[in-house]
Order: structure tokens, then sequence, then C-alpha cells
């Protein structure tokens, strides 16, 4: 009797504790559209909400889960997609990759009317996580918002938890924005300057804090382009997490975030209650072109322990020095260092003009252009002796093929000025090497320093026993990162900058994972191809959308023909303003030397040459 019912008992507990595992399904209907809004109390103007609603809430789910997002298109005139940032979509569900967002990479642009349902568990992620839209720069006007797993066995204790998410904010729409920048007449693909950056999508902000709790605070940068500085006067962080990982806990003072980055930190509050402190939010002055007058830099937030008590005025360090630097981090679940890899993928980064006057961003000297057929489709639908042919891919999306298990060093060589925050879907990675910028010489004299790749036989920094693991990295002006991680998740990964105006400018890479493998887990939905329908986009073929012969490229998407010989813009441009400024003004050069369509470089140079020779008339 007695065993029988310890029988039983047992029974119901396994069934209890499969049904936990099991996870629970959220379900989401989200429909886009533009919302009037006034986030910063400057400037009203449309953002993008779900069901009207903006900011868009957080989501909550538990290890194991289930997420059911049904996105309906709810614009008039633009496609759309949602990028769940950092999940691995791993091969625990049927079709995973289709649930990964990027449009033309694993799914077809979702045209206005059209639902496309992501529909996935979060597996064994935990932490902080976020969603935005991966059409465009749509994200930039507010399609985003925090999507946090918890975890019953987080290996750390708190009293209360608080999610913040920072970005940088635009007047205009970021369609505007971008036709600014994406044009002959930025020739020097300067960024467009944000006009502020908020706090949870608003300005001066409060947080109530009580004396001695202790507060889980889980930062995103969800902002288009620049990195934040973010502190709390007179108090610490203990960084607990960054990306999904958590790490040995690390107390500091200053966090650093770049664009698709988190970082989830400890604060114990004070004591006593007698007065508020300012959270200063400061953008990275670095990465700004100009700072344009006017400009607001920093952004004072307040943490408030006395409703009684007068505001915190605005507090300032004197140096960003103090910055946690991520390579020092250490995984809490230590995974050794990736020993020599089997495959290495070297990216070198620049930006420069091609034919048509734009700046375009470069993998070694491929701008990404997107295909006419979706890469997964692709890959789905390619025979299997010409899946892990790289070029059905189309040279334009910089596709590189690995093999199931390798593991695969990705070396980023920065030959260009600026950061960039690189971030790869599908895979958190190792980071093994982080080189400090080198914009000045690192001989001390002041002088500009040149770009210093990476040399293998003379790495800068000792590798890490337990490297950090994250999604989105720091590359730095004129320096490199070296990554590793083990191809086991078949798929196609995207790997690129996180400033998105950086992202439309082409700095993108595609990894096509272990095709075979993709094409045995993987088939196409019936949804999924009913949304390439909709928008004309065929769902089987290469990349120029040839299914009789996949080797034809024909009509392949291609970035622009290169500038002539010796025609550099910058040099163009410097000529141009030192003869016209004053005489004419430069809206006169635009108006007639350049608002004629111009069919080839040819003709562009002479009708400038033209230009020049002409007597300058007054109006
Ligand atoms: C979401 O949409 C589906 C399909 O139209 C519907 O069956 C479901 O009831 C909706 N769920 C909610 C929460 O509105
Ligand atoms: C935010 O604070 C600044 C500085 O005190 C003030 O000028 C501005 O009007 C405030 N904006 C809003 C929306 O509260
Ligand atoms: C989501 O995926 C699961 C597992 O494949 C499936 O059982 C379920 O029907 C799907 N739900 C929807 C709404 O597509
Ligand atoms: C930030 O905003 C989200 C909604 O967008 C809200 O759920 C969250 O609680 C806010 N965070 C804080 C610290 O108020
Ligand atoms: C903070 O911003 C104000 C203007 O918004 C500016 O005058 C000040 O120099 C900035 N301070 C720092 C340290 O960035
Ligand atoms: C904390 O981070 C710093 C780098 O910012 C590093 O030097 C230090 O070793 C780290 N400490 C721990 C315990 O991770
Ligand atoms: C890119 O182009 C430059 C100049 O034409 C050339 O020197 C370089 O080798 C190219 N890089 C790659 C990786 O093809
Ligand atoms: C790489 O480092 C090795 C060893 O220090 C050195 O001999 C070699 O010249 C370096 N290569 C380059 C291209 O700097
Ligand atoms: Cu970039």
């Amino acid at each position: 009797m007695r065993s029988i019912g310890l029988t039983t008992l047992f029974a119901c507990l396994v069934l209890l504790i499969r049904w936990a595992a099991a996870g629970q399904t959220h379900e989401y209907n989200f429909t886009t559209g533009w919302v009037r809004r006034n986030p910063d109390g400057m400037h009203e103007k449309m953002m993008i909400g779900f069901n009207g609603e903006w900011p868009i809430p957080d989501i909550h789910v538990n290890k194991g889960d289930r997420l059911i997002v049904r996105l309906t298109n709810g614009f008039d005139d633009q496609p759309t997609s949602l990028h769940f940032h950092g999940f691995f979509h791993r091969n625990v569900d049927e079709n995973s990759n289709q649930m990964d967002g990027p449009q033309m990479v694993t799914q077809c642009p979702i045209m206005p009317g059209d639902t496309y349902v992501y529909n996935f568990t979060v597996d064994n992620q935990v932490g902080t996580y976020w969603m935005h839209s991966h059409s465009g720069a749509q994200y930039t006007d507010g399609m985003r918002t925090a999507l946090i797993v918890h975890d019953e066995d987080e290996p750390f204790e708190y009293d209360e938890e608080m999610i913040i998410q920072l970005s940088d904010h635009y007047h205009k729409p970021y369609y505007e924005v971008m036709d600014e920048f994406l044009t002959r007449y930025n020739p020097t693909g300067a960024e467009p300057v944000p006009q502020n950056i908020l706090f949870n999508n608003t300005v001066n902000a409060s947080i109530s804090f009580d004396p001695d709790t202790v507060y889980l605070l889980r930062f995103i940068n969800v902002g288009n382009f620049v990195s934040q500085y973010v502190y709390l006067e007179d108090h610490e962080f203990t960084i607990v997490e960054v990306d999904g990982v958590y790490v040995t806990p690390n107390t500091t003072s200053l966090l650093y975030l770049a664009t698709g980055q988190r970082t989830t930190v400890l604060v114990h509050s004070k004591p006593e209650s007698n007065k508020n402190y300012a959270l200063m939010q400061i953008m990275d002055e670095t990465m700004l072109d100009v700072v344009t007058p006017g400009l607001i830099l920093n952004r004072t937030n307040q943490v408030l322990y006395n409703g009684e008590a007068p505001f915190a005025d605005e507090y300032f360090i004197d140096s960003f020095d103090g910055v946690t630097n991520d390579f020092y981090l250490t995984p809490l679940e230590k995974t050794a260092l990736l020993p020599d890899y089997d495959y290495q993928i070297t990216l070198d980064v620049k930006m420069d003009n091609l034919g048509d006057g734009v700046n375009y961003a470069f993998f070694n000297n491929i701008s990404y252009v997107a295909p006419k057929v979706p890469t997964l489709v692709t890959a789905i639908t390619a025979p299997k002796h010409l899946v892990k042919n790289p070029s059905i891919y189309g040279e334009n999306v910089n596709p590189f093929i690995l093999e199931y298990g390798e593991v695969v060093e990705v070396v980023v060589n920065n030959y260009d000025d600026g950061r960039h925050p690189f971030h790869m879907h599908g895979h958190n990675f190792q980071v093994v090497q982080k080189s400090p910028s080198f914009l000045e010489d690192p001989s001390g004299n002041g002088e500009d320093g040149e770009p210093i790749p990476y040399n293998s036989s003379s790495p800068l920094m000792e590798f890490p026993d337990f490297p950090m693991r994250r999604d989105t990295v720091v590359l730095e002006p004129n320096g490199h990162i070296v990554l590793r991680f083990v191809a086991n998740n078949p798929g196609i990964w995207m790997f690129h900058c996180h400033v998105d105006w950086h992202l439309e400018q082409g700095l993108a890479a595609l990894f096509i994972e272990a095709p075979l493998q993709l094409q045995a887990n993987e088939a196409l939905t019936e949804n999924f191809k009913q949304v390439c329908s909709t928008g004309d986009v065929p769902v089987a073929g290469n990349a120029a959308g040839h299914v009789d012969d996949w080797l034809n490229l024909a009509g392949l998407p291609r970035q622009p023909d290169p500038l002539p010989e010796g025609f550099t813009w910058k040099g163009y441009v410097a000529f141009v303003m030192s003869c016209f400024v004053g005489i004419w003004g430069l809206q006169t050069i635009v108006h007639y030397g350049l608002s004629e369509s111009i069919q080839d470089d040819e003709s562009m140079y002479n009708k400038l040459k033209e230009l020049l020779e002409e007597p300058a008339e007054s109006n």
C-alpha cells in the first residue's frame, strides 16, 4: 500500500517536472503601425508601435518557454520583419532558422497586410535580450523592445529587477535620415547625428530606490548608432551578465554599451534615503563626425530615494578611462579557449565611395547587397552537390561556407577610423583578441595611427584561458578583433555591424553554416512561402533567381562600379568646396551640377569638370 503510494507520487513528480521543463507558451499578435509621440519632449514625431502602443511593452518569458509572435505588417507602403537579438534558434525545433528575422536572409520581407508567424522555444538561453525590426533602419523609430528570459537558477540574488533601454533619437523619420545619409551629397559618409538620447524611451526619467535593497538593472542599448556611457553618482555596479552570458561578478563605476549590447548589473542601494542621485548617460562623442550646435550629449536621470528631497544635479566624471573592458570579463560557465581553428575568415573593414558617389562600407571590398532570393531559400532548394559552393549565394552577400562542427576563427581588421560593434546571429563567440584603438600612433608621438591588422605570429594580448563570450563586441578604430565559435548550429547567420547606418552601407557577411544539415532539418513552411509570394520573391533558386542553371548568376544584384581611377570623392569635394564656397554656395552646385541623373562615372566627372571651368554667374 505504502509503496504504491510512493510510486504514484514519484510518477506525478516526474510528470510535473516534465511539464515544467516543457515550458509555457507565450503568444502575441502584433500589428505594426505609426503612433504619434514626443519621446524627448522637444519634437513630436511618428514612432513605430505594435497594436497602436509605443513604447512596445517588454516581454518576459522563462527558460525553456515557447514564444509565438504573429507579426502583421500594418504599414501602407513598406515591408517589415522581426529579429530576436541574441537567440540561437538552435535546431531543437524544426525550421528554426526561419525564425531569425533578417529580411532576404532567413525570410522574405513581410508585405503590408501579411502576417508572419515566429514560433520557437528559447531553449536553454537565459538573461537579457531584445527584439527589433530587421528591415531597413526601421527599429530606429522605435520598433524594438526588451525580451527577458528569466532563470530560476540565477547565480545571484536581488530584491527587484528593472529594465532600462538606452537609445539615440532622431527627430526626422528614419527613411528621411537614411535618404540624406546614403547619397552622393554626403560623399564622406558622415553618419547622421542624432538629436537626443533616450532613457527607456523618454528623457529626465526617474527610478525609485528603497534603502538597503539590491536592484538588478538590465541595460540594453537599443539605439541605431551611438554608444553610451552609463554611471550612477556615488554608487557602484556589479556586472553579472553580458549579452545573455553570466559572468564572474565584476564591480565598476562606469559602463559602456554599444548598440546591440546588454549589460546587467547589481546595485546595492544606500542604507539611508535622505537624498537623490544622478543616473547619467553620455554619448560616445568620438563616434560623431560633428558635434552639431545645441546637441544634447548627456542626460541626467534620477534615482529617487526620497520624493521630498530635491532632484540630483547633473554629475560629471573626469575621464572615461576606468570603463570596464569586456575582454577581461570571465563567463561564469567556464568554457576553455577553443583550440586552434579549422577555418579562419579574415574580414577587412573599409568605408569608401563607389561610382555613384555614395559612401559604402565593405568587408574585403564587398558591400552587402541583398540577393533576389533569400539566402536561406537558396540553401534549402539548392542541389546537394552545389549547396557548399559559395557562388550560388552571390558574391555580394559575402558568403562563407562553414562545415558542421568545425572551429571557426573570425578576424576583423578595421581599416576605418570609426568604432564598429559587430554582432553575430545564431551564436555567441569567444572574444580571443580585442585590440585597443590605434587612432593615435602607439609610439606616443601624438601622430595619427595606422591600422594595425591582426598578426597571428604576434598576438597583442595573451589568449585568455576562459574567453569572454557575447554576441556583440566593439571593434576599435584602426584595431582588430579575433573571435572563435564552433559551427554546430546549421543555418544562415548574419555577421554585421550593429550601427544600423553601417549595415545600410553594406557592412555584413553571411555564414552559411552546415548547409547539408540545414537542408535535412529545415523545410519552408506554407506561411513562409505565402509571405514570399505576396512580395513576388521566388521560393527556389540561386541568388539571382535561376533554378535551371544554378551557376548562372546573370542579373545578380551587385554593388555599384568603382570610381574611375584616381578620382576620389573626398578630394573632389574638397576641391569643389574651396572653389565655390562663398561664390555660388553648395546648393547651386548641387542644383546645376548634379541634379540630373548621371548615368556613368565618366559623364559625371565631365559634368563636374565643365561646371568648374564655367565662369561663375550670379544666380
Ligand atoms: C492571435 O491571432 C490568432 C490567429 O488569428 C488567433 O487565433 C488568436 O486567438 C489571437 N490571439 C490573441 C491573444 O489575440
Ligand atoms: C528635461 O530636463 C531638462 C533640463 O532640466 C529640461 O530643459 C527639459 O525641459 C526636460 N524635458 C522634459 C521632457 O521633461
Ligand atoms: C509552433 O510550433 C510547434 C512545434 O513545431 C507546433 O506544434 C505549433 O503548432 C506551432 N504553432 C503555431 C501557431 O504555428
Ligand atoms: C522601461 O519601460 C518599460 C516599458 O517600455 C517598462 O516595462 C519598464 O518597467 C521600464 N523600466 C523602468 C526602470 O521603469
Ligand atoms: C552635457 O551636455 C551639455 C549640453 O546638453 C553640455 O553643455 C555639456 O558640455 C555636456 N557635458 C559633458 C561632460 O558631456
Ligand atoms: C573586472 O574587469 C577588469 C577590466 O575592466 C579586469 O581587469 C578585472 O580582472 C575583472 N575582474 C574580474 C573579477 O572579473
Ligand atoms: C581590396 O582592394 C584593394 C585595392 O584594390 C586590394 O589591394 C585588396 O587586396 C583588396 N582586398 C581584398 C581582401 O580583396
Ligand atoms: C608578424 O609578427 C611576426 C613575429 O613578430 C613578424 O616577424 C612579422 O613581420 C609580422 N608580420 C607583419 C605583417 O607585421
Ligand atoms: Cu559599423
